[in-house]
């Protein structure tokens, strides 16, 4: 019932309505005061990226990997309601500032677990609108990559050789591109975490924990890298780039 009870009426009679099919509302960007995080609301059905990332890896994606970090995080922020006040990314930004170490790790893991996967929900769109990235962006790439060929090379490659469960990030670090890859569920947001090279703001990010693929791809984590970009949301990407 709980769950039920943070769920506004719209939000519920929706749910009600679509069952499984997950054309919810916009999730919240913060955890409302007195609530707590959701899963967020996908702008595309489960099969709708399919053949290139199937419905059953996207279904225990959303509804299993991603509710237990959220699960996870709320448990941990209704024992630090100070932390709780502030938005995930500020708390990210600052994770050195939480003393309790247990805590601390806590957070690192489910509440990267949550802004990670809010993000790469919002990375992707079906093939058919999967559009392309804007001239802007398109500038930027030739000029960091030499095309778009080497953009899929380079971060390829870092997709790949991170070795066992990571990200691959496209980001925007002092005006210009460049791409990394983090471990578990860190990411570019999280100063004093991961290195300073490293740290940026996200264009685009590639989930390569064996979750993410296993089922269509089981070891061939290169095949499902390449499928990704038949499903990569341009348009989100662009207007990341565009608010640099
Ligand atoms: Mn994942």
């Amino acid at each position: 019932m709980k769950n039920i009870l943070l769920l506004d009426r719209r939000r519920f009679v929706k749910m009600s309505t679509l069952g499984a099919s997950y054309l919810l509302l916009p999730n919240a960007v913060r955890a409302e005061e007195g609530t707590t995080y959701q899963l967020p609301s996908l702008s595309y059905q489960f099969h709708a990226l399919e053949p290139h990332i199937d419905a059953q890896t996207m279904a225990i994606h959303l509804d299993k990997h991603h509710a237990a970090y959220i699960s996870n995080l709320n448990t941990a922020l209704a024992t630090a309601p100070d932390l709780a006040k502030q938005p995930l990314e500020t708390i990210l930004a600052n994770l050195p500032a939480v003393a309790d170490e247990s805590l601390r790790n806590t957070i690192r893991n489910n509440g990267g677990g949550h802004w990670n996967h809010d993000f790469f929900w919002k990375t992707l769109a079906p093939a058919s609108k999967s559009g392309a990235p804007s001239s802007e962006l398109t500038a930027a790439i030739d000029s960091t990559f030499g095309s778009m060929d080497g953009l899929k090379k380079a971060f390829g490659e870092a997709a790949t050789k991170r070795f066992g469960s990571g990200w691959a990030w496209l980001i925007l670090q002092d005006g210009k591109l460049k791409i990394t890859s983090t471990a578990n569920q860190d990411n570019p947001v999280m100063k004093g975490i991961v290195p300073d090279a490293d740290l940026g703001k996200p264009i685009l990010a590639l989930d390569v924990w064996e979750h993410a693929y296993y089922l269509r791809y089981q070891n061939r984590r290169p095949d499902y890298i390449a499928a990704w970009w038949n499903v990569v949301n341009w348009r989100a990407a662009s207007e990341r780039f565009s608010t640099r």
